[in-house]
């Protein structure tokens, strides 16, 4: 008996699964052609596309997309794993997949809290650093960076994820040691370095009132003390309901009212049930249980269609915005490698991205 209601309740599931639309002819021509009027449509790269063994995804990427960032290959930890050693040689593969695409390229990132080169903050004996040492790193970090990369990235993430939600400075070691000019310097080396790329200040949850208002006051300062700071970076890891659609046009105005160009760069949407209210904080972790994980076996048409209407939510404000949008980027090529499905819960299914695992693209995008 048991048996029989098992198999009546996965029939019942399969049959209410529901297929994504087939491409239509008109995305024949691509995302960023389609919206090229706009602003420029980015998305990221990981190992598997660097190494050239996700084929899919390199496809969908040379059709559909006009910007590259490097998801994780150009974070500190990673370029300058120990003090004075360098290491370019995924972040230059990048770099060459962009030129040859003819694509926007993003550096990501010169100034975070989250995989730093491991070394920065202490010396030989693990004792913090103090403030000019700290300087002198950051300052040769960045300065190696940005003239490696000149004339090949178009504008860096400079500064991430330095602000609270409650638009206080987040305690990060950058902060505590140097203090709250540590933005002021790193945009100050960068232009140096470089002073042709444009440079962002980068950060989630932009559209918490209060953290929105210290972004905006924090790029004014550094402007009006003759810093060059070009784009404020809104991530835009979103949920179903956060941030909301006025939230969302309350932002846009702000930077539009302020005259700060934005830039969306991390932009994703989660569908999933997610116990640790509205955040995108990379230390955040909980364990997996069914109830967290609906979509495991099968999205159903009914939540299909309520994802891809909350994408086009989103999105139509981006374009009605579009003139002060440079560009709009998604995190992540198809909803398989995204960073989603492995937080904060590990192992989860999730339709973070603009196209399916299959690689077929969400509907909101055919309209
Ligand atoms: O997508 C990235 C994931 O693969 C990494 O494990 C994670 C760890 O730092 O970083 C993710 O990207 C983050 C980005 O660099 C900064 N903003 C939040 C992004 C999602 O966590």
């Amino acid at each position: 008996m048991k048996r029989i209601v098992l198999c009546a309740a996965l029939m019942m599931a399969l049959y209410s699964c529901s297929e994504p639309k087939k491409n239509s002819v008109q995305q024949e021509e691509g995302l960023a052609k389609k919206y090229e009027q706009n602003f420029k449509i980015g998305t990221i790269f990981a190992q598997p596309q660097i190494e050239g063994v996700d084929k899919l995804s390199i496809d969908i990427v040379k059709k559909h997309f006009n910007a590259l960032t490097a998801e994780n290959c150009m974070k500190g930890e990673v370029v300058q794993p120990e003090q004075g050693r360098f290491d370019f040689s995924l972040g230059d593969k990048v770099v060459d997949f962009a030129r040859q695409n003819n694509m926007y390229m993003v550096g990501h990132v010169l100034v975070w809290h989250s995989q730093p080169p491991k070394w920065i903050f202490t010396d030989s004996q693990g004792n913090r650093v103090s403030r000019d040492t700290l300087i002198e790193r950051m300052k040769n970090h960045i300065t190696t960076v940005v003239k490696h990369f000149k004339g090949k990235v178009d504008a860096w993430d400079v500064v991430n994820e330095a602000f609270e939600d409650d638009g206080s400075y987040r305690k990060s070691p950058y902060f505590e040691i140097i203090g709250e000019d540590f933005i002021n310097l790193a945009f100050k080396f960068a232009h140096e370095a470089d002073p042709e790329v444009k440079l962002i200040l980068n950060d989630y949850n932009v559209c918490k009132p209060q953290k929105c208002d210290a972004i905006i006051a924090k790029i004014k300062e550094l402007r009006s003390s003759g810093l060059q700071v070009d784009y404020a970076g809104m991530q835009m890891h979103c949920t179903m309901d956060f941030p909301s659609k006025n939230e969302i046009e309350t932002t846009l105005k702000k930077f539009e009212d302020n005259n700060i160009k934005l830039q969306i760069t991390e932009f994703d949407l989660t569908s999933i049930p997610f116990p640790m209210g509205n955040t995108a904080e990379i230390s955040a972790r909980a364990d997996y249980q069914e109830k967290y994980d609906p979509y495991k076996n099968c999205l159903d048409d009914d939540s299909r269609a309520k994802i891809n209407s909350r994408f086009k939510e989103i999105f139509d404000s981006f374009l009605s915005h579009s003139q002060n949008i440079e560009r709009v980027t998604v995190w992540g090529i198809t909803d398989k490698g995204s960073w989603r499905l492995d937080w904060p819960i590990p192992g989860r299914t999730d339709f973070p991205t603009f196209f399916y695992s299959d690689g077929k693209m969400k509907e909101f995008l055919m309209e």
